[in-house]
């Protein structure tokens, strides 16, 4: 417990008034880090967005455990400001590809999205049509909680909600693509019908929904490149 710090955390006072417990921290040998590195870089390369499902049902537990990983991402003032609202129902997976694809007629054939943003969209070739959110087994809306409701009709803030959700969004896809399903970040866009359809309360807000299952047999993605390191990566390595 010694070390570089002037200032001891926790300190007496703060260990007195709010419980703490060792960091329960596994240290690894340079070589393992490297080898863990690498290997969930190499993971994380294959994973793809896809928007061909399979029908193959999928057990509940496989997405309980996606949730419980996503769950343990860090949040403002450990509020957990999320919902993540699962269905595998035929009628509710139908009513929301319905809504989806209203919105989506307004986006891509009245004009909603403009020139640049389809210009930007067309190697994806992503249209109105939402067949995969009947097809996929299951369908994971995840809501940010914009405030706490408590159950006693009080209610307290949330800190960073959409940076707290976006970063269990992130590690949501990372869990269902690691035990080896595939998912879409699917946003269609205004969304508000799913707070509706699901039946949320008003301090929920729709962040972004999930188709999740198996990839269609042979389904085909976009040859899509990803930036290389020297493009998303800096070192700043004097003061300026
Ligand atoms: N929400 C629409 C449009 C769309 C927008 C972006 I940015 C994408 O990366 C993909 C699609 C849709 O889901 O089709």
């Amino acid at each position: 417990m010694d070390g570089p710090y002037e200032h001891p955390y926790p300190s007496p006072e703060l260990a007195a008034a709010h419980p703490f417990v060792e960091y329960a921290f596994e240290r690894h040998s340079d070589e393992e880090m490297a080898q863990r590195a690498r290997a969930f870089r190499e993971e994380s390369e294959r994973r793809r967005s896809v928007r061909l499902f399979s029908p193959d049902p999928v057990p509940r537990e496989l997405v309980e455990e996606a949730v419980l990983a996503a769950s343990t991402a860090p949040s403002g003032a450990h509020k957990q400001p999320w919902t993540f609202v699962g269905t595998r129902d035929p009628e509710v997976k139908a009513a929301i590809r319905v809504a989806a694809e209203e919105e989506e007629r307004v986006n891509y054939l009245q004009n909603r999205m403009n020139d640049e943003w389809l210009e930007a969209l067309a190697p994806l070739g992503t249209d109105h049509h939402k067949e995969f959110l009947e097809v996929a087994p299951w369908i994971v809306v995840l809501f940010e909680q914009r405030f706490e409701q408590r159950s006693d009709g009080t209610t307290r803030k949330n800190y960073y909600v959409k940076e707290s959700t976006g970063i269990a969004a992130g590690m949501f896809i990372t869990a269902i693509h690691r035990m080896g399903l595939a998912t879409l970040t699917h946003t269609p866009s205004p969304m508000a019908f799913l707070r509706r359809l699901l039946g949320r309360p008003d301090n929920e807000r729709p962040f972004v929904m999930f188709p999740i299952g198996f990839p269609l047999d042979g389904a085909r993605v976009p040859d899509l490149r990803r930036k290389p390191l020297d493009e998303v990566f800096v070192e700043v390595d004097r003061l300026e």
